[in-house]
């Protein structure tokens, strides 16, 4: 049914390392786009720390929310707004909302002694999975504010609310305080069973209870935005609450087939590799596999692992002044790798000293040097390895899931920044012997509108929203090579 009068919304898309705010037209059941704001997002140090800058995202997302409200159509209105970040990363607040804590970035290595802690504890470390389904993982909100409530103690006295970050800036434009499940889910702390925070997670990383409320589903509306003077024209905007993670919004726009023959992989700076599913994957294989059982904004499971991803390239391009800057230098930089004969042996892509290296091309000549490999010998050499072993790490990740599912998974589904990049999606076509359908799509932004779509009543849900967004999708298909 032609709907009469175009509804506009605007998502918010916070990443790591860049963010944007795209403006969505839903008109005659199809959606358009326009990115109205970007900008580029990273982590800053102090003194050994590093800490996001929280002052600097918001007023980004003014300017984008500005933007958004400038390209409209004269006398239209921003019907809704959303927000999604990067996972686990969290304010401390008190109860009129002012930060008492700084945010720190969850890179920051404040989490290894926990990290090895739990790791090196077999019985509780079996216990958290079994409680949460997440793995231990350096970035895990837990392992935060574990240390957190540990170097300083008078903390528990300051807060009285823990906001992740899609919860604060939902806070910020509409006044009101929520925990989101999806971006919940990815903590460490919530039930893996019910959809509410796990007391034995809370209770072993000694997290104040009060600091969290129940979490709320995805497509609540949480209010008007409020009278900010920076934003006269979204009085009448309402603030949704969508799947606050990015990885759940961008599982959300996959436009999948409903028999759940397809494999997720969302790749920007993370890959995560996954699918969807009414349990989530428990037990000792799903834990060795590092098998992070995060929701869908409904409350059903995203089982997914998560690969090192683009961080690596990403990394690495900080080491050469050759560089490339701009669009025909990057595919110039594609052509030249893909050109390359196949690296004799590749990464192992799971080594933690690719966390957060002062120089990435040092941390991989390194492990290169201790497996007696020789270094690539120029940025091209290093693209090529770092794809084809990211394509390996998909290939292991998806062997994982259908050994562990029962499952055969027919195509792998692939959205995000990495969807452009070629020879990553043929690399992972190659290793895992089954085609790669990759959208020329900005994933996150797009799941953030559905949510809001469904929420206002314009589409049915997510599946049906899907259906009707997956018709006017470009897509490129990449078949498995042999070799
Ligand atoms: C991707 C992502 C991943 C999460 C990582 C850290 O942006 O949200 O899903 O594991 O960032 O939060």
């Amino acid at each position: 049914m032609p709907n009469a009068a175009p509804l506009h919304l605007a998502a918010i898309d916070l990443g790591a390392t860049s963010g944007r705010v795209i403006l969505g037209t839903w008109k005659n059941q199809k959606l358009a786009l326009k990115e109205v704001h970007r900008f580029p997002n990273s982590f800053q140090s102090i003194n050994g720390h590093d800490y996001w800058n929280i002052a600097g995202l918001w007023n980004e997302i003014l300017t984008g929310l500005r933007a958004a409200a400038a390209a409209l159509p004269k006398g239209a209105q921003l019907a809704s707004v959303g927000v999604d970040t990067w996972g686990v990363d969290h304010v401390l607040v008190n109860d009129t909302g002012r930060l008492v804590y700084p945010v720190h970035a969850y890179r920051d290595d404040r989490t290894q002694a926990g990290l090895k802690r739990l790791a090196n504890t077999r019985a509780a470390l079996e216990r958290i999975y079994a409680a949460t389904g997440i793995p231990n993982v350096f970035y895990n909100a837990s392992l935060q504010l574990e240390e957190t409530v540990t170097s300083c103690p008078a903390i528990t006295d300051l807060a009285t609310r823990c906001l992740f970050l899609p919860d604060y800036f939902n806070f910020l434009l509409s006044g009101r305080m929520a925990n989101e499940l999806t971006i919940a889910s990815t903590t460490q702390l919530l039930d893996v069973h019910s959809a509410d925070w796990s007391r034995p997670a809370l209770d072993h990383f000694r997290v104040p209870a009060q600091w969290l409320s129940k979490p709320v589903l995805a497509g609540t509306k949480l209010g008007k935005v409020r009278a900010l003077p920076e934003l006269p024209a979204l009085a009448a905007t309402q603030v949704i609450a969508v799947p606050g993670h990015d990885t759940a919004c961008a599982y959300d726009a996959m436009p999948a087939n409903p028999d759940g023959t397809d494999l997720f992989l969302s790749s920007g700076t993370w890959s995560l590799v996954g699918f969807e599913n009414d349990t989530p994957l428990l037990g000792a294989d799903a834990l060795a596999a590092r098998v992070s059982n995060e929701r869908i904004g409904d409350g059903r499971y995203r089982p997914l692992t998560n690969v090192i991803g683009l961080w690596l390239l990403e990394g690495i391009l900080k080491d050469f002044t050759s560089r490339p800057t701009n669009d025909a230098a990057w595919s110039a930089l594609i052509t030249a790798a893909e050109k390359l004969p196949a690296p004799a042996a590749l990464l192992d892509v799971t080594d933690p000293a690719f966390t957060n290296p002062k120089s990435m091309k040092a941390a991989i000549d390194a492990q290169l040097k201790k497996r007696r490999l020789s270094a690539p010998k120029n940025l091209a050499g290093y693209t090529r390895l770092i794809c084809d072993s990211l394509g390996r790490g998909h290939a292991d990740a998806k062997a994982a899931f259908e050994r562990m599912s029962g499952r055969t998974f027919k195509r792998i589904l692939m959205v995000g920044g990495g969807s452009k990049n070629r020879l990553l999606c043929q690399a992972t076509a190659d290793a895992s012997g089954i085609p790669v359908v990759s959208f020329a799509l900005e994933g996150t932004a797009v799941g953030n509108l559905a949510s809001q779509l469904v929420a206002l009543k314009a589409v049915k849900n997510t599946a049906a929203f899907r259906a009707l967004f997956g018709k006017t999708l470009q897509q490129t298909t990449y078949i498995p090579r042999t070799r």
